[in-house]
């Protein structure tokens, strides 16, 4: 019970700055410009959040006060041969002897729109910087139900008390490839960990460094109870995984609570070095988002 107070005076103080930062910008209007310049895709009230990095304060939406740790806004980092994207990206760094990138960074459905959906799509560019080498593999951004109890860090899903589908990237091969997908807590899982699902469809998760992608993912809950819940990757608006059994419920309380925005690396082992990558253009939407066209 203690460990649900706490969450609960942390989400508390995070609508509580939310509230004043809307305040302070007479209604989000940085939300609303960041909506303006998006791709046309449908109606704007699908989109439920978006970010582009180009405002300093671009974490006040998320109902963080400061800048998390370890991350900065950048528009060149000639040294690591870093391109942008579109303006200013989030450059995030693994620090030598850390696991932790970004971390404690959510979007939150309740706080943000009043209600959790059963369904979600959320969209973000990647790039790997020409200094990723990991040893071993960890965590990306991604879509949970962990409320504070289980369903991640070895907190094992039940069906009742909490669920995830994060994304992952596996060790860097010799010749600089990242492996992506998806690894998730359920209600069917085997042990203490998560499922690694790859996304192996057309190679289309194995990727370069130095070099942007547009990474996509969809959670669609599972009847409580049911294996019929889905997960579906695409990568540059190609499909690249698709996953329709799965269980991650049994009861329907259990709902998207978030999307996680987390760099993890690890496993037992920390970074032998400084790594970095970089993110641009994140969506979180009720429709499928698809890439910008380029210019
Ligand atoms: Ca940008």
């Amino acid at each position: 019970m203690e460990g649900v107070d706490i969450a609960m005076v942390d989400r508390l103080i995070r609508t509580a700055i939310l509230i004043s930062v809307c305040v302070s910008l007479s209604g989000c209007k940085v939300g609303q410009r960041v909506i303006e310049h998006l791709p046309p895709r449908g109606a704007a009230d699908e989109v439920i959040y978006a970010t582009d990095f180009e405002s300093p304060v671009w974490y006040w939406e998320l109902g963080a006060a400061k800048a998390p740790m370890n991350t900065m806004t950048v528009d060149a980092d000639p040294q690591n041969k870093f391109k942008p994207f579109d303006g200013k990206a989030l450059r995030i760094a693994i620090p030598k002897g850390s696991h932790k990138g970004l971390a404690e960074l959510s979007f939150y459905f309740d706080d943000q729109i009043g209600s959790e959906p059963e369904e979600i799509y959320f969209r973000y560019y990647l790039w790997f910087g020409n200094d990723w080498k990991t040893v071993t593999g960890g965590k990306l951004p991604g879509i949970v139900g962990t409320y504070g109890r289980a369903g991640w860090g070895g907190r094992r899903a039940n069906g009742k008390n909490g669920w995830s589908a994060r994304g992952l990237f596996s060790t860097t091969t010799d010749d600089g490839k990242v492996q992506i997908g998806v690894y998730s807590y359920h209600a069917d899982m085997k042990g203490k960990v998560g499922s690694a699902w790859e996304w192996t469809n057309g190679k289309r998760g194995l990727l370069r460094r130095n070099q942007w992608y547009c990474i996509e993912q969809y959670v669609k809950l599972n009847t409580p109870g049911k294996n019929n819940g889905v997960v579906r990757g695409w990568v540059d608006g190609k499909p690249a995984f698709v996953k329709k059994d799965i269980r991650f419920r049994d009861v329907p309380s259990s709902k998207i609570e978030r999307v996680w925005l987390e760099v993890y690396l690890g496993g037992s082992k920390t970074a032998a070095k400084d790594h970095h990558l970089y993110i641009d253009d994140v969506v979180i939407s009720r429709k499928y988002i698809g890439p910008r066209p380029r210019k």
